[in-house]
């Protein structure tokens, strides 16, 4: 039997949720797959068109500059990528797809944005730190708009979710200690009207981890260009090491919504009349051994914030 959960990743559009998803490479899947000690596959032709965005992201890296026609293209219809997991030489027992949707159905399609989220234990919530530590976009609206998909999205809440808010574009606020506690702070006040209502819904988890996805780059400036016949502040980095693609702190939103997934299916295969049969032949022991040991790696990245 196949247990499926739903990952769905919510932003408008430019603020990195192709980008985050083309992270996930084979090294990436590997090395997860070391980490919970199970396999993790993805569908080649799935596998391929990450990789093809990725080999677009590298090559932003070719240049001096990056600005926003380099890079990935933006999304006009929602792409799925089931991961599949098993054990060593057996079907897949659970698949968590992740759906990435285009950024402007938030406001253009919200009753299908909701149907999506009520379907989903994990929302990915990509935030450009570039353009909030810079106030190049109108933070209350894009927040509004947020919340208005959000609220709706997180009912009924019987079961727990978790809403994982992953800061991008971050080469720069990441560099000391001082500058990753400014971002922090700066996206607990923006996003305070969210957090705020995450933690007065009951079942729901949540967290921030911040992450580099590019590497190897430095915010310049933001300039204005025209897209789709509105004007948008978009920003310019400067490329540190030229051709070298180097992903920083990626690993980590997958461990954890990994083990809040595994969390999840142990709690779920425990109930009952045949679950306690299960707990009683010790079959659910990996799952909750895993669960635990991914929680605890996650520990490490100091950046990682638990906001409840
Ligand atoms: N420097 C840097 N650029 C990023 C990062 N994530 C995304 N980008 C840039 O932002 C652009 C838009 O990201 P994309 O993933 O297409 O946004 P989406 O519309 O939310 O899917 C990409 O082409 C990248 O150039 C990051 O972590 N660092
Ligand atoms: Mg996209």
């Amino acid at each position: 039997m196949q247990t499926f959960f739903n990952v769905t990743m919510l932003a408008a559009s430019g603020e990195g949720k192709t980008t985050f998803l083309s992270s996930m490479d084979e090294n990436i899947r590997n090395d997860l797959s070391s980490s919970i000690g199970l396999n993790l596959s993805l569908n080649p032709e799935l596998a391929a068109k990450l990789d093809q965005n990725r080999a677009k992201l590298k090559a932003s890296l070719s240049k001096g500059t990056i600005t926003c026609f380099d890079g990935i293209e933006s999304t006009d219809d929602a792409s799925s990528y089931p991961l599949e997991i098993s054990h060593k030489d057996s079907d897949p027992f659970l698949v968590v797809s992740f759906r990435d949707i285009p950024g402007n159905w938030i406001t253009d399609d919200a009753a299908k944005v909701i149907s999506y989220l009520q379907s989903s234990s994990v929302i990915v919530i990509p935030v450009d730190a570039s353009a909030i530590m810079n106030d190049v976009i109108d933070h209350q609206t894009n927040v509004e708009n947020l919340l208005s998909v959000l609220k709706p999205g997180l009912e009924p809440s019987t079961e727990p979710r978790l809403v994982l808010f992953i800061p991008t574009k971050c080469e720069t606020y990441l560099a000391s200690e001082a500058a990753s506690s400014r971002l922090m702070a700066k996206i607990r006040s923006v996003y305070k009207v969210i957090f705020d209502h995450i933690i007065w819904t009951s079942n729901v988890k949540s967290a921030i981890i911040p992450i580099q996805t590019l590497g190897n780059c430095s915010l310049m400036y933001h300039k204005k260009v025209k897209i789709n016949n509105e004007e948008v502040w978009k920003p310019i980095f400067s490329v540190t090491q030229r051709h070298e693609y180097n992903p920083q702190a990626i690993e980590y939103p997958y461990l954890y919504l990994l083990s809040f997934i595994l969390e999840q299916h142990y709690v779920n295969r425990k109930k009952g009349f045949m679950g306690f049969f299960r707990n009683l032949f010790r079959e659910l022991n990996y799952l909750k051994l895993t669960n635990e040991r991914l929680n605890s790696q996650c520990q490490t990245y100091q950046q990682l914030k638990v906001i409840s």
